[in-house]
């Protein structure tokens, strides 16, 4: 099976129940309104929701698992039965209770978590990172950050697929760790990623761009960068790329809009297919 349903890439939306996100921090706090904005972003076309209680920009402060059980389960809950449901955390502990309440899909910064996902029968999305939040836009380096990252995702997804895990993800972790350059360095060749996990047996690649703060430079009026809700122009134009390039899944903070790209970019893949042929397709 392909990463991709309903003739599109799918669209992953954001939800953080944190205070701290660099984003959408302090909206979603509370449960009804978490709760309402992740049914919002259902009704905007969204395949799945991706349910966070912990930041991880750079510098963000660690949460303790009581905290950030409190923030997710709940919400996890009343989700459930209504979309697809993951969660984003990088503690075991979390991830069990966040199965337990709906989720089907680990969104791992940390990309430790694959063990979870095996006994527990649940997708697995690896992600690279340099470093942690507290220290990984300190001085990221790399001698090849394309075949340093390639290799260690499409070994993690190696790994995985050896635990027993069935669905598997990779993500290049656009911003965790990476300068501008890296990251665009990454985007370039998103689709020799995409061609590898395929090759591999993974289930696609996921891509996520949107608002990041490399962003806040295309479109700025003068030399001030744009802040997150500003950059919805950037984080589509990044997620055409991304889901042009045969990314199956892009994870996003803007559901509608997305949706909107995504049907298109289906839509012009499926042109793309002589007729009575097939893509042989690599997402
Ligand atoms: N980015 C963020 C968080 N989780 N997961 C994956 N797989 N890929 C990403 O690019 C990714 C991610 C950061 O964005 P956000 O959740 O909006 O912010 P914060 O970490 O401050 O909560």
């Amino acid at each position: 099976m392909t990463g991709q349903q309903h003739g599109r890439p799918l669209v992953m939306g954001v939800l953080n129940v944190t205070p701290d996100s660099f984003s959408d921090g302090g909206r979603y706090v509370e449960r009804d309104r978490a709760v309402e904005r992740g049914l919002a972003m259902v009704a905007e076309g969204a395949d799945l929701v991706d349910v966070g209680g912990e930041s991880s920009r750079p510098g963000a402060t660690p949460v303790a698992v009581d905290e950030e059980l409190r923030r997710v389960v709940p919400v996890l809950l009343a989700l459930a039965g209504r979309v697809r449901l993951s969660v984003d955390t990088t503690k075991e502990v979390v991830a069990r209770a966040a199965v337990a309440a709906g989720a089907t899909l680990l969104n791992d910064i940390s990309g430790r978590l694959w063990p979870v996902a095996a006994a527990e029968g649940v997708g697995w999305v690896a992600m690279h990172m340099q470093g942690t939040p507290a220290d990984m836009q300190l001085d990221p380096h790399y001698g090849d950050v394309v075949g340093e990252v390639h290799r260690w995702l499409l070994e993690r997804l190696r790994t995985a697929l050896d635990a027993g895990v069935e669905e598997v993800w990779v993500d290049q972790g656009i911003g965790f760790g990476k300068t501008a350059e890296h990251n665009l360095a990454l985007l370039a060749h998103l689709d020799e990623l995409v061609e590898a996990t395929a090759a591999a047996g993974g289930r696609g690649v996921l891509v996520g761009t949107s608002r990041k703060r490399f962003l806040g430079a295309f479109g700025a009026p003068g030399d001030e960068p744009l802040g997150p809700d500003e950059r919805l122009e950037a984080s589509l134009a990044t997620a055409v790329w991304a889901m042009a390039q045969g990314a199956g899944m892009v994870r996003v903070h803007d559901v509608a809009p997305t949706v909107v790209a995504a049907g298109l970019v289906g839509l012009a893949e499926e042109a793309a297919v002589p007729v009575g042929g097939s893509m042989g397709g690599s997402r």
